[in-house]
């Protein structure tokens, strides 16, 4: 079984705009609601795939029940710490060609709240295989709450798969996650430099190789992704497509990821599974969903190719 960690859910609200008038009053008509953050995203996903997976992380007030009532109807199985505060709103304005995100910060966690859900977590391993844990973290948890969570994931020998970004990504590779999904964004804030060329993300991987990570996998967005795995660094190359809506996609390809290792796939056809889900989420409206029975042709038309080993 995959375990999916959501310690930031969110209600994600999707708005679509024909144009945005700043300052001034947009009517939208196009308003989509889903059992956000990105970990449950991705579990949408592994779901639409038929792999056994369930749902953890922290969920408050109306917004925690609403999360709750969409996993229940779609069946999807999730064990969630109730919390006092109130789970947080994403919003997504779609207008034009551009996407802008506004994220609120999530709510304040009890130190009883943190404990409790760590009491919950060690239980959930050892009933899964894979753990998949993806998104901020709420600030009370602090930034090394995920190294928390990958150590004792380790401890009971299963493979923890992180994509997360700034001090929580920083502070978790000391404890050797199985598996990161960092953009070049959050990898230019990891080393504290530039990184923009492909030479840039060459030079990244080899550097962060020190931390013996089995797959780091730099996600470049619709240009595809760039990874280090054995020793070997590898360039993988979408389908290209019109994006219809790309929100959701980075957390449609580590559920790609997921599942091929689920699937014991060899590290050519992981890195094509991943990066073709996260194409396919691109071509929906709806953030965090598939449209499974595209898989194979757009797997025969995603590239992979060895550039080099180190
Ligand atoms: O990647 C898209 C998305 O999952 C949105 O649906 C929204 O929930 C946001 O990311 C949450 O990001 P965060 O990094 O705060 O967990």
């Amino acid at each position: 079984m995959i375990l999916t960690i959501t310690l930031n859910p969110a209600v994600d609200i999707s708005y679509r705009l024909d144009s945005l008038v700043n300052n001034g009053v947009n009517r939208c008509s196009d308003v989509i609601k889903t059992a956000g953050g990105k970990g449950l995203n991705a579990t949408r996903v592994i779901s639409l795939a038929k792999e056994d997976v369930c749902a953890t992380g922290l969920l408050g007030g109306s917004n925690g029940q609403f999360i709750v009532d969409r996993l229940n109807k779609s069946n999807i199985k999730n064990d969630f710490m109730k919390i006092e505060g109130e789970t947080r709103n994403c919003i997504a304005v779609l207008h034009e060609d551009n996407q802008t995100e506004i994220l609120e910060p999530g709510p304040s966690i009890s130190v009883d709240e943190k404990n409790n859900f760590i009491k919950k977590y060690e239980e959930l391993v050892q009933d899964s295989d894979i753990v998949l844990a993806s998104g901020s973290v709420p600030k009370d948890l602090g930034h090394d709450f995920y190294k928390v969570l990958i150590e004792i994931c380790n401890r009971y020998n299963k493979k923890f798969l992180l994509d997360t970004s700034g001090n929580s990504l920083s502070s978790a590779l000391v404890a050797t996650p199985y598996l990161i999904k960092p953009n070049k964004d959050e990898i230019t804030q990891l080393l504290q430099r530039e990184v923009r060329s492909e030479e840039d993300v060459l030079n990244a991987l080899i550097e962060l190789n020190k931390y013996s990570i089995p797959y780091i996998i730099v996600s470049l967005g619709a240009d595809g992704a760039m990874a280090l795995c054995n020793k070997k660094v590898y360039r993988v190359t979408p389908h290209k497509i019109k994006a219809v809506n790309p929100v959701g996609s980075g957390d449609s390809t580590i559920a790609g990821f997921a599942i091929a290792i689920q699937r014991k796939f060899e590290t050519q056809d992981l890195l094509r599974y991943g990066c073709t889900l996260g194409t396919l989420n691109a071509l929906e409206q709806q953030t965090g969903y598939v449209n499974m029975d595209l898989v194979d042709e757009f797997m025969e038309k995603t590239k992979v190719e060895i550039l080099r080993e180190i």
